[in-house]
């Protein structure tokens, strides 16, 4: 990637925490430490950090006024090059801050589109990201115009340029029509096909879960998809999808989606809808959770809110505890949910056993004597049903079989 060859750029991290009882929605330890990891994510540095403790936020100015004096002063003590805040600031308070620092400012919500800009494969993707960019953008134009000019590199700076922007504020609108547009074209298609693959009897379960829980990796282990799996947050954007068959001969699509995250802008979801419209339409979701982590009761509830904000319910939940190869003992709550790792490829059956048991579609056991004259329907059931033993008699094909409900009707008259 070209930007790793450019100098790493030094960053001070700065919020509010306000002491909010929706932590999840508050500036904490662990929303700070994550805010770290998305600009490591996006190539920066860490050099610093500033944390106010104060019940409210200035209109104007986030953080108080001697707050952001002493965020300046640290600023030229450790030569940063930019302040990351851990909320979406408003455009008046991204122009007085930047004002007042004089360095670049960006905010949670830039910084999450920044990576996503950067990650994103597919032309539906790519889309989604500028489509969100741009109603990030739209209001804040002036902010960063004439005082700071971003047509320089580095954070904050990938996806369309900004002299265009700056230069014409209905050609933004035009294109935000645009990519509207497009991706509306995009999702029917997307409709469409599952339309299809709903008629030719495919199950599909959408993997979700908090960013880097081990989604990927799940993939890859169930299906040896060679879908991109690394250490770094937001590695997917692209739903990429894998079929698997499980022995009764289901067949199901596995659905690979985007990360969530605390704080995801709303842009962004609102971007993503259509790409988020696979989990909403599947029929099962397995909810990955990286168990390792000692945020992962946040990380289900974030995971929970954006689901059902997206409408993504009513359907069966698996929830799979990954990385439990770095867990030191083994959990003891097993009940609601399997324990796995996908990375030593641990308890995998398990986990496919749970999802046989939660997609529809299930089969029951028949025992069934098919004529010789329906020579067909044994390959039939052969091929979508499960065959568990077959002999031959003189009235025909005698079969045991696990079939599903519709199966039964078709071979209803052959049940013996
Ligand atoms: N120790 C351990 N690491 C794992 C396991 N599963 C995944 N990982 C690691 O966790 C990191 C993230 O895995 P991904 O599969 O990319 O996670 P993801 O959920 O797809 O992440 P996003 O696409 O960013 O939402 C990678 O470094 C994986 O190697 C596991 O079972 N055990
Ligand atoms: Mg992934």
């Amino acid at each position: 990637m070209e930007y790793n060859e450019q100098k790493q750029e030094r960053v001070i991290l700065a919020g509010v925490h306000r002491g909010l009882r929706d932590v999840l929605n508050d500036t904490t330890d662990e929303s700070v430490a994550e805010l770290g990891e998305l600009v490591k994510t996006a190539g920066g540095e860490v050099v610093g950090e500033m944390i106010q403790n104060k019940p409210d936020l200035e209109t104007a100015t986030y953080m108080g006024e001697g707050k952001l004096e002493e965020l300046k002063n640290a600023v030229d003590a450790l030569n940063a090059d930019a302040v990351v805040f851990d909320d979406e600031l408003s455009p008046v308070q991204t122009r007085n801050i930047t004002d007042f620092l004089g360095i670049k400012v960006l905010d949670r919500s830039m910084l999450i589109l920044d990576i996503f800009a950067m990650r994103a494969k597919s032309g539906e993707g790519k889309l989604q990201v500028e489509l969100a960019q741009l109603k990030y953008r739209l209001p804040r134009l002036r902010g960063f115009g004439t005082e700071m000019s971003r047509t320089g590199a580095g954070i904050g700076t990938r996806g369309p340029g900004e002299t265009r922007l700056e230069n014409d504020r209905r050609h933004i609108r035009r294109r935000i029509s645009a990519l509207e547009q497009e991706i509306e074209e995009l999702k029917k298609h997307r409709g469409l096909i599952r339309g299809r693959r709903k008629k030719d009897g495919v199950i599909t379960a959408a993997l979700v879960g908090y960013t880097n829980a081990g989604k990927s990796t799940l993939l890859n282990k169930l299906t040896d998809a060679d879908v991109f799996a690394e250490d770094k947050l937001f590695a997917t954007l692209d739903p990429t999808s894998r079929m698997i068959t499980l022995d009764d001969n289901r067949k199901i699509l596995l659905v690979d989606t985007v990360g969530f995250i605390r704080k995801l802008p709303h842009h962004l979801i609102e971007a993503f809808k259509s790409t988020l419209e696979e989990a909403v339409q599947a029929d099962v979701l397995l909810h990955i959770i990286d168990a390792s982590n000692e945020q992962a009761d946040n990380h289900i509830a974030v995971v929970e809110k954006v689901l059902s904000d997206i409408g993504a319910v009513g359907k069966p939940i698996i929830n799979v505890y990954n990385k439990c190869d770095r867990l030191e003992s083994s959990p003891d709550k097993t009940s609601n949910g399997v324990y796995i790792s996908a990375k030593e490829g641990k308890n995998i059956e398990k986990l496919i056993d749970a999802l046989a048991a939660a997609a529809p579609g299930q089969k029951q056991q028949v025992k069934a004597c098919i004529p010789y004259s329906a020579g067909a329907l044994v390959n039939e059931l052969h091929e979508t049903q499960k065959v568990i033993s077959e002999e031959y008699s003189d009235g025909g094909t005698v079969m045991e079989l696990m079939v599903d409900a519709q199966m039964y009707d078709k071979i209803r008259d052959y049940i013996m």
